[in-house]
């Protein structure tokens, strides 16, 4: 049981929890296909062999979510805007209600307009996806515009790179390896591109969510040590320092298609905030020759770093390990490495997996990443901002429905919500920080 307190977060700061489109709204009638769908169908790809067809079939029972929100007393939602929705006849009026809704709850809408489910047909080792984002961005900010200040270009193009087009885990399942870099490249471009475009439009509070995480070296060796800012390089420095510093790391621009120093330009428009999703650490030292296993993951044998297990935490049930101080290291490591280029920080997604209602173990876990996060904060780093990943259980992508992210059960047989544990704490946890913010 966690009974103290949290320390006072500061007047202002933004309170929210997260979904994405593909994982909860179900309704695949009401949209074009995306290269989710499509992987989907393969035999093979998702664990228990489920679809996102129905999900937690929140197009049709959002005012029912959008009520789960208000009474959580969450200040923000972050949603993702399906881009085969938009494309769609008559798709933008899901989001025109779901906005709507929301304002009249009092929760502040922040979309994101790419969370991993492209439409079928685009692919993003084309560069020209890239200015079509940028079209579809400039579409929706054309309709919610109005009510919706703050966006979110991207969610994780790190791991969309990585598990979609290097190690074919995710839609749409090619296993490039470093022949995946385009993929990267496109989506920053992307990214700049629409900030832009969304900037042309009126908006003035524009970020990205992107997924970090301290990457340890195996041991002090110099093989392990090399290793790790290897793949710290691939997790972390390949999205933040084109964002945040207007260049890659050595070695990669040369591996990239097109006039790289250009996109450069458009790549570091300068952000309103920068969004962070937190899971955990990374253990990593020297290849050791043989394919190693990594979050359900195959790695091939050829990489030049291996993925070790990290001992001593105790791990959810994806087997992830729990590492609340790392997120304070990876968020004063952010500020030691970028200095003054480093805009407001917001934590953009962080959670777990646990099964059953009463979720102790959630609550734990959300309990300390918040100490790590004020103790960040104490420590000089300007957070303004905090999402749980998620509001609701949901389709968690390969592995089907069997991982259970939710604040908030979701019986995958009758729809019905019913509220864990880890609700009714954060519901307290807002209403105390309210109160402190008050004084
Ligand atoms: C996010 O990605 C996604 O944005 C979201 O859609 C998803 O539902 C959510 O997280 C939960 O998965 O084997 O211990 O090293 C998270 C990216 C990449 C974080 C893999 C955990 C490996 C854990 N994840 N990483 S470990």
């Amino acid at each position: 049981m966690v009974t103290n307190p949290l320390p006072a977060f500061p007047p202002g700061f933004l309170w929210g929890v997260s979904t994405s489109a593909h994982q909860i709204e179900g309704a695949v009638d009401k949209r074009d296909a995306s290269v989710w769908d499509a992987f989907t169908a393969e035999p093979g790809r998702v664990k228990d062999g489920s679809t996102a067809e129905v999900a937690c079939d929140h197009y049709h029972r959002y005012r029912e979510d959008v009520a789960l929100l208000r009474d959580l007393g969450v200040d923000a939602y972050r949603f993702s805007v399906s881009w085969p929705r938009v494309t769609h006849e008559g798709g933008l009026d899901f989001y025109d209600r779901l906005v709507d809704e929301l304002c009249a709850a009092g929760v502040r809408p922040v979309p994101t307009l790419f969370h991993w489910d492209l439409p079928l047909g685009l692919d993003w080792l084309e560069r020209d996806t890239a200015a079509r984002f940028a079209d579809h961005a400039a579409r929706v900010a054309d309709r919610l515009g109005d009510r919706v200040d703050r966006w979110i270009t991207l969610n994780e193009p790190a791991e969309h790179t990585l598990l979609g087009h290097a190690l074919g885990a995710h839609a749409p399942g090619r296993t490039l390896l470093f022949d995946a870099l385009p993929v990267a490249h496109h989506q920053l471009l992307a990214h700049g591109l629409a900030v832009r475009a969304l900037r042309a439009g009126g908006a003035t509070d524009i970020g990205i969510a992107n997924s970090h995480g301290p990457t340890w070296p195996a041991s002090g060796r110099p093989e392990d040590v090399e290793a790790a800012d290897f793949y710290d390089v691939l997790l972390n420095r390949l999205f933040a320092d084109p964002l945040l510093l207007g260049r890659y790391p050595d070695g990669i621009a040369a591996l990239l298609p097109g006039d790289v120093e250009s996109d450069l330009k458009v790549i570091a428009e300068p952000l309103d905030w920068y969004g962070i999703n937190y899971y955990q650490p990374t253990k990593v030292g020297a290849p050791e020759g043989t394919e190693s296993e990594f979050s359900g993951l195959t790695l091939p044998a050829e990489l030049p770093f291996s993925v070790r297990k990290i001992d001593g935490y105790p791990v959810t049930d994806f087997g992830w390990p729990v590492v609340p101080e790392a997120l304070t290291e990876l968020l004063t490591g952010f500020r030691e490495r970028y200095g003054e280029r480093l805009p407001p920080v917001v934590i953009t997604e962080n959670g777990c997996s646990y099964e059953g209602l009463d979720d102790q173990e959630r609550i734990a876990f959300l309990d300390g990443h918040l100490r790590a996060l004020h103790a960040a904060m104490a420590a000089g780093v300007d957070v303004r901002g905090y999402f749980v990943w998620s509001l609701l259980d949901n389709f968690e992508w390969a592995e089907g429905y069997a991982r259970r992210f939710g604040l908030v059960h979701v019986d995958y047989g009758t729809q019905a919500r019913t509220p864990k544990s880890s609700y009714r704490w954060l519901h307290n946890v807002l209403r105390e920080q309210a109160g402190k913010a008050r004084g």
